[in-house]
């Protein structure tokens, strides 16, 4: 499995830190949703799906996290450390997010609004589908 992460260029200077990431051109599709968890607390584990169609960007935007993948056929844990770092998460693609630190805020970029019929929840229906 090809785990795509993507290192977005900071427009740093004596103030600090600035990313700014625009459709088409940092990110491979258009952006209709962004949400972002924080306050997650010690040992949760989170997702624990796949969607149907759905894409995103996972950036760790402060604090870190690790995130597994799991295409069905190989597993692969991506830390998420860099608020300058990205990682592509494609369809059919099971997902979990874990290992959280307190001060972790997880931004994800996602190419559809929020739709639940979008989801596979169950891990069996997911490796039929696959
Ligand atoms: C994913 C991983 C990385 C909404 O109302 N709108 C939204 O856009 C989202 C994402 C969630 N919600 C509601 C639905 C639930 O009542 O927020 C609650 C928590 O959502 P969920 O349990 O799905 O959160 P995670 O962290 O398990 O998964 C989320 C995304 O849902 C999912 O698409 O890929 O983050």
């Amino acid at each position: 499995m090809q785990v795509v992460k993507y290192v977005f260029q900071p427009h740093g200077d004596e103030r600090g830190q600035l990313v700014s990431l625009e459709e088409h051109n940092d990110i491979p599709f258009q952006i209709k949703r962004v949400y972002y968890m924080y306050d997650t607390l010690s040992g949760v584990v989170r997702g624990g799906h796949a969607h149907k169609s759905l894409e995103q960007i996972l950036i760790c935007i402060h604090g870190s996290c690790k995130i597994r993948l799991d295409n069905g056929y190989e597993k692969k844990i991506v830390p998420l450390e860099k608020p300058y770092e990205g990682l592509y998460v494609s369809n059919n693609m099971w997902r979990e997010m874990y290992d959280f630190s307190s001060d972790a805020v997880l931004m994800v970029l996602a190419s559809e609004i929020y739709d639940e019929s979008d989801y596979i929840r169950n891990y069996d229906d997911f490796i039929k589908c696959i």
